[in-house]
């Protein structure tokens, strides 16, 4: 079998010359003299779609990871030909197709310069083992063309130079450069003189990229089975690229209620029932804010899912209701496997209903996991899916279990060679019927979708919040994720934030790492720089493994502890920045982190970097990633920004050195910046917000910013019960405006903001709010306001 390209054309099967073309609608066919069909669509200006069939017939058009959401039209369609080429030319790109060989290749509307470009474009062969073809596609890399995304890869940004497959698998204690593990997001952007475009492969069977590693200049795309069926995706703006590519596979269908953003502590396992008091009574003892506790495998009877362990937990909804009182959500495991066990309705339902996988031969699908041997359910089938959303309504609307976590969903098998199904499994595929090839990297992402329309319905009018391990293209629309087995090391702490930020960049932004290694133990000091790291990700758990000792903020010393508290209550003051950020993924697909590249594109600097990223629109963050650090050289993008700590400014463009002892690390604010704060609160809803406090950052000329707000659970917000406000900064030198734009229904609980200014230029002499003046005599020195929170003007003038 032939699992790469090695584009040889011994084997390799190609279209011929085009003998006819027809078009319908927003779609057009191009048939070649062998019969290979392109179907081209037109699915908006800056996106197209291209499909190939090699024996003129197609297969049911049928995706997972499409969005029904997806926007589709186009603005302007034009379709031309000469004596070489039809030249198909939208608003914003012009398509060429050979009429020679049907290769194809795609210019910037607007300076026709060339964008993407086909080698040796489709081609194929046959599969002689499972009929269909191995479908393949290779493109001329351009002139420092550089490549970056495709989800989970422990590796750094750049691409480039690398080989990559995608198949989820299980991978406990990957290590730097692991391939595949967890995800498959067959998903990349590219960036050539300064624009950008995606490809997004959508093909579920095992699948392979390389980027100018087989040959210098080749980067090719390929799958062991399927169609060769792909979307082009333009920018120029790479954030324009993600956003295309979040439409087309959606993005998660209501914002995280605010708690899911707090912090979260986890292990393996926490039981019995007194201990997971426990822990939650040292983190109100200790004032270390906190969310949610998790319940791994444990709490099972013998680990079958939907069940207590009687011993551990005699009464779970008196349990969380006490934690609840506290101010935690419970969040519980949940694993695909099904115990096979008689007495066990679940799995007697199951065997009843036919709902479990079977081998090709009719025989179940057997495998070994925790609870023992097990039989899975077939989640690709939408009346297990319904079954298994049904199961939710006890631990959920009875138990008052606020969350779910679904792990091992690759499907992880032990003892057997693959650690998953074997192929010959068979799958439902929503009536496509197929093999486990076809179904395997899509059978985590059905499962964690079935969890979260179960968590949908029972948790209604709250919203649900569901994480996931394995997922695919489109898996953001349901669920939060993190990164697996990672091990307590310093070299996985860069490797969380490679991944941290990967994943936000093709298009899954509600992502987070094991917080100081699943797998072994950080010492004191590796804990509290990854804390450090974690609170700017989306998704903010510590986790480990539990064999290793434990992993509680307290138990590294008081120093420490100190430390993970001080950042963790940062992570709180900035939820409401945070949430702004969500409400603009949610919305329109921005990344929630935007690594250097996808900031300044065309600042090459930026397309090597690793390390710094933007959190939300105008935080710089840098971790520290090495021991005994007492600062760092990091590069700090073009403009001008104010060190976090001290209010220094700093004039990006370079790499400079920044102090951070283990008790700070390098933070930055964009000028012009407006920061919304909350107080510190032990978790979210704690405290009623009785003051927002809006951290203002001088910037000679205009900034502006936002501060998203709603009920902060339940979906009111869709009917229009929100509050957004936008500021407007405009800075001179001897005066500062700032105005207020408010747009929604929710009416905020607090009456006034309080207003920070950090970085005046001149000394004041007034300040007229919507131009009254206020009295500035008790003013020395701090610059701070409190002014009634619907204020339209706010006006500083200089002596
Ligand atoms: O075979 O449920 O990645 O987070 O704690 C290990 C036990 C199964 C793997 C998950 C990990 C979880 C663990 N699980």
């Amino acid at each position: 079998m032939i699992l790469n390209t090695e584009l040889e054309y011994k084997g390799n099967l190609f279209p011929s010359k085009i003998i006819s073309y027809k078009k319908d609608i927003d779609t057009l066919y191009f048939t070649s003299e062998n019969n290979v069909v392109l179907q081209l669509t037109i699915e908006r200006d800056s996106v197209l779609r291209f499909r190939y069939s090699t024996t003129g017939i197609f297969d049911t058009d049928f995706s997972y990871a499409i969005s029904q959401f997806a926007n589709k039209g186009f603005n302007h369609l034009e379709i031309t030909e000469n004596d070489t080429n039809y030249i198909i030319t939208t608003s914003k790109l012009i398509c060429h197709i050979s009429k020679l060989d049907m290769r194809k290749s795609i210019y910037d509307a607007k300076d026709s310069s060339l964008i993407c470009e086909d080698e040796l474009g489709f081609h194929w062969e046959e599969s002689y083992e499972f009929g269909g073809d191995i479908v393949k596609m290779s493109l001329k890399s351009q002139q420092s063309e550089n490549y970056y995304g495709l989800g989970d890869k422990p590796v750094e940004n750049n691409l480039k130079g690398k080989r990559f497959q995608n198949w989820v698998t299980d991978s406990y204690a990957f290590d730097r450069g692991t391939d595949p593990i967890y995800k498959a997001i067959p998903f990349y952007t590219a960036l050539h003189h300064a624009k950008s475009y995606g490809i997004f492969f959508d093909n579920s069977f095992r699948s392979y990229f390389d980027f100018c590693h087989e040959r210098r200049n080749i980067t090719s795309f390929w799958a062991q089975g399927g169609e060769m069926n792909y979307y082009f995706m333009y920018g120029p703006d790479m954030t324009e690229v993600v956003s295309n590519y979040t439409d087309l596979t959606g993005r998660p269908q209501h914002i995280p209620p605010l708690w899911a953003l707090g912090y979260h502590q986890c292990k393996w396992s926490y039981y019995p029932e007194s201990k997971v008091k426990d822990i939650a009574a040292k983190f109100r003892e200790l004032k270390i804010p906190c969310d949610a506790l998790y319940l791994d495998i444990d709490y099972m009877e013998g680990f079958r899912c939907f069940t207590w362990s009687k011993e551990h937990f005699p009464n779970p909804k008196k349990m969380v209701k006490e934690l609840a009182n506290d101010g935690f959500k419970t969040i519980v495991i949940i694993d695909p496997g099904i115990k096979i066990d008689k007495e066990y309705t679940v799995f007697k339902e199951g065997l009843e209903n036919d709902f479990f996988c079977k081998r090709a031969d009719g025989p179940y699908m057997k495998g070994k996991v925790w609870p023992g041997e097990c039989y899975f359910p077939d989640f690709t089938n939408p009346k297990v899916r319904d079954w298994w959303s049904n199961l939710f309504k006890e631990l959920i609307e009875d138990i008052g279990v606020n969350g779910v976590w679904n792990d091992m969903n690759e499907p992880a098998v032990m003892d057997v060679p693959g650690k998953s199904f074997p192929n010959d499994v068979r799958h439902n595929y929503d009536g496509n019927h197929c093999s486990h090839r076809k179904a395997h990297n899509i059978y985590g992402m059905q499962m964690a979708r079935a969890t979260y329309h179960g968590l949908k319905k029972f948790s209604y009018p709250k919203r649900p919040f569901v994480i996931t391990r394995a997922a695919y293209s489109g898996t953001q629309r349901y669920t939060s994720t993190w990164t697996g087995d990672n091990v307590a090391t310093w070299d996985h702490l860069s490797i969380a934030n490679q991944q941290a930020q990967r994943m936000c960049m093709s298009g899954f932004s509600f992502a987070g790492s094991d917080i100081g290694g699943f797998a072994e133990q950080p010492n004191g000091e590796l804990f509290a720089r990854w804390i450090q790291l974690g609170v700017f990700h989306p998704f903010c758990r510590v986790h480990s493994s539990g064999d290793h000792g434990d992993q509680e903020p307290w138990v590294f010393g008081s120093s420490i502890t100190a430390i993970v508290r001080k950042f963790i209550e940062i992570r709180y003051q900035l939820l409401p920045y945070l949430y702004t950020t969500f409400w603009r993924y949610v919305g329109e697909g921005i990344p929630i982190l935007k690594s250097l590249v996808l900031f300044d594109q065309e600042d090459p600097h930026t397309h090597y970097r690793n390390d710094e990223f933007i959190f939300g629109e105008k935080i710089l963050v840098c971790p520290i990633i090495e021991p005994n650090a007492k600062g760092r050289r990091m590069y700090i993008p073009r403009g001008r920004w104010y060190n976090f700590w001290d209010n220094t400014i700093e004039i990006g463009g370079e790499e400079k050195w920044v102090d951070a002892d283990i008790d700070s690390m390098p933070i930055f604010i964009k000028e012009g910046a407006i920061i919304p704060k909350y107080p510190i609160q032990q978790y979210v809803g704690e405290k009623v917000i009785e003051q927002l406090e809006l951290d203002v950052y001088f910037k000679m000329g205009k900034e502006s910013s936002e501060v998203y707000e709603d009920a902060h659970d339940g979906y009111d917000y869709k009917k229009g019960r929100y509050s957004l406000r936008n500021f407007n900064q405009v800075g001179k030198n001897n005066s500062l405006t700032i105005q207020q734009f408010k747009s929604g229904k929710y009416a905020t609980s607090y009456a006034t903001f309080k207003i920070n200014v950090h970085g005046l230029p001149f000394k004041i002499s007034s300040v007229e709010v919507d131009n009254e003046k206020i009295d500035i005599t008790k003013l020395n020195g701090d610059v701070t306001f409190i002014i009634p929170k619907e204020f339209r003007e706010l006006y500083i003038i200089g002596k």
